[in-house]
Order: C-alpha cells, then structure tokens, then sequence
C-alpha cells in the first residue's frame, strides 16, 4: 500500500518534519534522486551540486573525506540547496552511544546540525543514539537497516530491529537506508544506494550494484542515491537527468500496480 501511493499524499500523513518536507519536495519537483557527491574537494561538490541541483531532491555529502572542509563551503552549500531546492544529507554513519553521538552531530569541527537536514546514523547501538540526536536543531536520522557492500553481517533480524527503532522514534527518524520493501509506514522514506544503469558490475571494493528502475520498481526504494555513476560521468548533469527520469518513471509505473 505504502508503494502505491503518491509522494504528496505520504507528505501529507508524514509526522516527521524533514521526511513531509521531502515528499512533498520530490512530488513537487518530480524527482527521487540523490546524488553522492563523494568528491574530495570543497569546490568539486559545488561544482557538482550547482550541475545536478535542478534534478535532485537531496545531495548526500561525506563531510569528512574533504580535504579542505570549512564554514564557508558550508554556507555556499546551503545557498545551493536554497536556489535549487534540495535538501542536505551528511553521510556520518553515527554508531556511538547517545553521547558521544551528540558531541559528534553538534560539536567538533564539523557542527553538522548547524547545516544538514538529514545524517545518516547506525541501529548499533540502539535508541540511545537517537536520543543523542534530539533538539540537534531539527535536523532528521535516517537509520541504515541493510547495506549493498558485499558479505555485510547484517541479517534480517538486525534489519527488523532497525526498522523498529525508527518506528517508535518517528518524530526522529525521517527513513532508511536499505536494499529491499522494509517499511510499511507511508510516512518512512526509503533510500536505496548501490545504483547505476551497469546493475551487476562491482567496483573492485565491495559495492554491489543494482538498476534504478529494478530498485524503486520491486525493490521498494523512494529514492535512488547514485553517486560515481553520475559523479564521474563525463557530463554529470545529463547524467543526472537520466537517471532522475529512470527513476521517477518507475515511481509513477508501481503507483498503478
Ligand atoms: O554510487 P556509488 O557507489 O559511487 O556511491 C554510493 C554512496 C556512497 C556510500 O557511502 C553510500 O552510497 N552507501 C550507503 C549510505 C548512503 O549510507 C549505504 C550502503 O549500504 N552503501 C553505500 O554505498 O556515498
């Protein structure tokens, strides 16, 4: 059920903040795209957000693979965001204890509340962590329950269990990061990584891939996230646009199954 239905109703019966924003966002724009814009350089992400910006709904970041990370390239990140309406997603993977969790999402030199929408965190260490994140200046989890890296020990009861934490801490947790149709909840957003038009190829270290119709079509993914395959495409932003239509076009064919 869930499947069928449309992005602006899920907006509409969504109790998290940052997952009615994006619903309503990706059914506004007509895009389920997330671009991973693991690039090393500050001015390379711009130059990346600034090229695929009008065709996604969220730009995911790995704050600390950046050799020169600084406020600035935040506040230039944020305006981007802005004009092109996406939202910001660092990629953390916090997997530590309430804490040290909120040291990590608030303070160090990376003060990621102060500019993401959405970090992703690990089910670990269990709903202590969530806690973590509360009053973390609105900014929303998004708890990863599987992962596409090959002989990942993750299992199902682990992916069960992950689901759950987002259940009860809905009023946190904006959606998932998982492989396969886990929610049931139109309000949980599923993020599927590990997609790119070559779906079977590996890159030598681990990552799986899998195509974007497969994935949102049968697999229950809300959004794709891709990154090399628009990253170090020649021409990222037709890159972009390809696969925002592969994707969107599988979204509007499982709304009438
Ligand atoms: O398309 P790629 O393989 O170039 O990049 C995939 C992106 C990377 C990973 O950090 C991330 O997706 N990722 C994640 C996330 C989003 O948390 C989980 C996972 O299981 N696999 C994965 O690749 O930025």
């Amino acid at each position: 059920a869930r499947c069928r239905m449309p992005f602006e109703q899920r907006a509409e019966v969504a109790t998290q903040p940052q997952a009615r924003r994006l619903l309503a966002l990706m059914a506004e724009k007509e895009t389920n795209l997330c671009v991973a814009a693991d690039r090393t350089l500050g001015r390379d992400v711009l130059a990346l957000a600034e090229q695929v910006g009008p065709h996604i709904c969220v730009l995911k970041v790995h704050c600390d693979i950046l050799d020169d990370f600084s406020p600035d390239f935040v506040s230039r990140l944020r305006d981007l965001a802005k004009r092109h309406n996406f939202l910001i997603m660092e990629d953390r993977k916090l997997a530590d204890i309430g804490h040290v969790t909120r040291l990590q999402a608030t303070g160090g030199q990376f003060r990621i509340a102060d500019w993401a929408d959405l970090v992703t965190a690990h089910a670990l260490p269990g709903p202590g962590l969530l806690s973590g994140l509360e009053g973390a200046h609105g900014m929303a989890a998004v708890l990863v329950a599987e992962m596409s890296s090959e002989g990942s020990p993750i299992n199902e009861e682990y992916s069960a269990a992950a689901l759950a934490m987002a259940e009860t801490h809905g009023h946190l947790v904006a959606g998932l990061v998982c492989q396969s149709d886990l929610a049931t909840d139109p309000g949980l957003l599923q993020f599927t990584p590990g997609v790119s038009f070559s779906g079977g190829a590996s890159d030598g270290l681990g990552q799986r891939y899998r195509e974007p119709g497969h994935v949102v079509g049968r697999g229950g993914c809300d959004v794709i996230i891709v990154g090399r395959g628009v990253a170090e495409a020649s021409d990222p932003r037709s890159a972009a646009e390809s696969y925002r239509q592969a994707a969107f076009r599988a979204y509007r064919e499982r709304l009438k199954t």
